[in-house]
């Protein structure tokens, strides 16, 4: 697994998946208006490393993550659902029959014994230390013209809960006030909102450290919806198979990756808020100005030679999706441990996660349909599914088409329509309310005669064996020749 940044984008150049980009380009609007372009090429187009952006000596690397490939390399395995067939196999542990099968079940029991992080003395995110240090020296983007200034878009937080001392890890992006303080766009239902929440009830001030540029797993980690109280770094030292080195910071009482580019160190005080935004947002749109927390710096910790980690958001699909797409399949396995009727699930780029959540089910009783949404209203981070759509298990869920087919054909909108009130985006906009809103559930499946369906179910067209038999082998011929 890579042990750091440069390590992985190492990788990515031999695979072919890097684009270096040797030509001026300006962090204000043009690193994103190119990354934009290359988001929107077939795949996701190529990971980038701006090696000169213009006023910086820090170069630039973004879209890391912004394909199929690039994130399976990321989190070192080949494809997505072979990591979520290892985290299936952990969740169902097996009794040994034998020596044979206890051998058999060595390398997993080794990737748990990594879980843990442990704490080392000297790192490399502190080769340099700044005390007082300013944010002027790193080439943070300005993504869309209205947003409300240059954002750091992939930060890593680092806060601890001031009574029990855990930590959590989000990404939340923080808007460039000045040389020495940003905004703290973490949102009330996340993990960073909860500590400073029980912070400001303390009168305390909380401690933050942000690292910029951790290793590719471990900044998948920090955008995981991770239940609240189990620590992110637990997943990333399972998904590096090697546990999470940390160091103690310079300024504040919290440790952070020992392998980061950059650690900006300092706190934010009870009862301050200052206005955050316009942001050109994953939605496609920009989010409206809001009051949030201040981040105040106090000092910098960096590598060297660091590179400058972020990524930019806007209309899907962007790098987002599949960020978002490694949390699908990672945590399908966890959730198939509640709600075992589960079969596949899958988020539209463009639904941007919550908007469209696409669910397939082992329907086994009347109404279970219902039971699935009600059971994703009520899970972590689905809470915010705007609509849930809830087909039968033979239907393919990352199939769009056939998804939209089946939906139409198979549902009575009176019927099997069901609305619901609760906890919505702190992003969506078209709630009444902020953060509170209405929510659809689709049940898609087939009706049954117990749940007042008696007319017959129709019976889906398909070839006869020995036509579609023979239908391949000519097809083979026919279609040679032939280019559409
Ligand atoms: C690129 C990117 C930017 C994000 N920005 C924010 C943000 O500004 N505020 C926020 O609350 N969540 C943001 N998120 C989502 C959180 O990182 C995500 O919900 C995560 O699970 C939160 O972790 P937590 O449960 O520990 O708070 C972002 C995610 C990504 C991938
Ligand atoms: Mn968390």
């Amino acid at each position: 697994m890579f042990s750091d940044l440069h390590q992985f984008i190492a990788a990515l150049e031999r695979e072919r998946e890097l684009a270096r980009v040797g030509d001026p380009v300006d962090p204000i609007l043009e690193i994103a208006a190119v990354t934009d372009r290359a988001s929107k090429s077939p795949g996701g187009g190529p990971g980038l490393l701006f090696e000169r952006p213009t006023g910086f000596d820090i170069p630039v690397a973004v879209n890391v993550f912004g394909s199929m490939k690039r994130i399976c390399m990321a989190l070192g395995v080949r494809t997505l659902d072979d990591l979520a067939h290892e985290i299936e196999e952990l969740m169902t542990p097996k009794m040994p029959g034998g020596i044979l099968d206890a051998l058999k079940m060595l390398p997993m029991v080794n990737r748990l014994r990594d879980l843990m992080p442990k704490t080392v003395s000297s790192a490399a995110c502190q080769e340099v230390v700044e005390k007082g240090g300013t944010l002027d020296s790193l080439p943070i983007l300005k993504c869309w013209p209205d947003d409300g200034g240059r954002y750091i878009t992939l930060p890593l937080v680092f806060t601890k809960d001031p009574e029990t001392g855990m930590r959590n890890i989000g990404t939340y992006r923080m808007q460039v006030y000045d040389a020495r303080s940003t905004g703290m766009h973490w949102q009330q239902h996340k993990g960073g909102a909860q500590h400073y929440r029980v912070a400001e009830r303390l009168n305390k001030r909380l401690e933050v450290a942000v690292a910029l540029g951790p290793d590719p797993a471990l900044a998948y980690s920090a955008t995981a919806p991770m239940p609240e109280g189990l620590d992110e770094l637990l997943l990333a030292g399972f998904l590096r198979r090697e546990r999470v080195e940390l160091v103690k910071c310079v300024t504040v009482d919290l440790e952070v990756p020992a392998n980061a580019q950059i650690i900006l160190e300092g706190y934010v005080e009870p009862g301050e808020r200052r206005r955050e935004g316009p942001f050109g947002d994953h939605t496609g749109f920009y989010s409206h100005p809001g009051d949030y927390p201040v981040f105040h710096l106090t000092c910098i910790t960096r590598r060297k030679r660091p590179v400058y980690l972020t990524t930019v958001v806007g209309i899907p699909p962007m790098e987002d999706y599949f960020l978002g797409k490694a949390s699908e399949r990672i945590f399908l396995p966890l959730i198939r441990k509640t709600v075992p009727e589960i079969v596949d699930m899958h988020f539209p780029a463009a639904g941007i996660f919550h908007n469209i959540v696409i669910i397939s089910i082992d329907k086994r009783y009347p109404g279970h349909a219902r039971k699935i949404m009600n059971a994703c209203w009520g899970l972590g981070q689905l809470m915010f599914s705007k609509t849930i759509i809830v087909v039968d298990k033979d239907v393919d869920v990352q199939n769009e088409s056939e998804v939209a087919w089946i939906v139409g054909t198979h549902y009575d909108p009176e019927r099997d329509i069901q609305f619901t009130r609760g906890p919505v985006d702190d992003l969506d906009d078209a709630s009444d309310l902020q953060a509170y809103g209405s929510k659809m559930g689709i049940d898609a499946t087939r009706k049954w005669p117990t749940e007042g369906f008696t007319r017959p179910w129709p019976k889906k067209i398909a070839m006869a064996e020995d036509s579609a038999r023979k239908a391949d082998a000519l097809w083979q011929k026919i279609s040679k020749g032939w280019k559409p």
